[in-house]
């Protein structure tokens, strides 16, 4: 289905370059704070990790907002990417079975109601939005990104 392949070229760029991002930031950078009221790297990952699990919650028919994962859950640069790996294999799971009708089902966020394709769509943006965050961050810690 075109829907389908369209959407999983695009994760699946999406997440091989936010694994390459995380990949570059040097560990003791991890938890560095640019400034006190913003997140650290390791946080902006995690949050973008989270926010994918947490949506796979939602389509899997449970409830958003179990996930808030930081630093204080995962600390090192291994361990973001080990949970990342995790959520990326339920992801993967769960795409696998997406067809016609289930693209279309309407499944219900706090902020909005959206069919699962719209909210598949929301999601990267979400994911390449903050993984142009990570890449500020990188420069300002002086190491270059992955290409776009
Ligand atoms: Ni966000």
């Amino acid at each position: 289905m075109e829907e389908k392949r369209i959407f999983l070229s695009i994760w699946e760029l999406l997440r091989r370059k936010t694994v390459q991002a995380i990949e570059r930031m040097p560990e003791e950078q991890i938890g560095y704070r640019f400034s006190p009221d913003l997140r650290s790297f390791g946080d902006v990952a995690l949050h973008l990790v989270a926010s994918q699990r947490m949506m796979l919650d939602v389509l899997e028919g449970g409830q958003w907002g179990q996930h808030r994962w930081t630093l204080a859950d995962y600390p090192t640069r291994d361990d973001i990417l080990g949970v990342y790996r995790l959520v990326t294999e339920a992801e993967r799971a769960y795409y696998q079975g997406l067809d016609y009708d289930e693209l279309r089902r309407r499944v219900q966020f706090p902020w909005a109601e959206r069919t699962v394709l719209e909210t598949l769509f929301v999601f990267l943006v979400h994911q390449a939005h903050h993984r142009g965050q990570l890449y500020t961050y990188l420069r300002l810690a002086g190491v270059q990104p992955p290409e776009y």
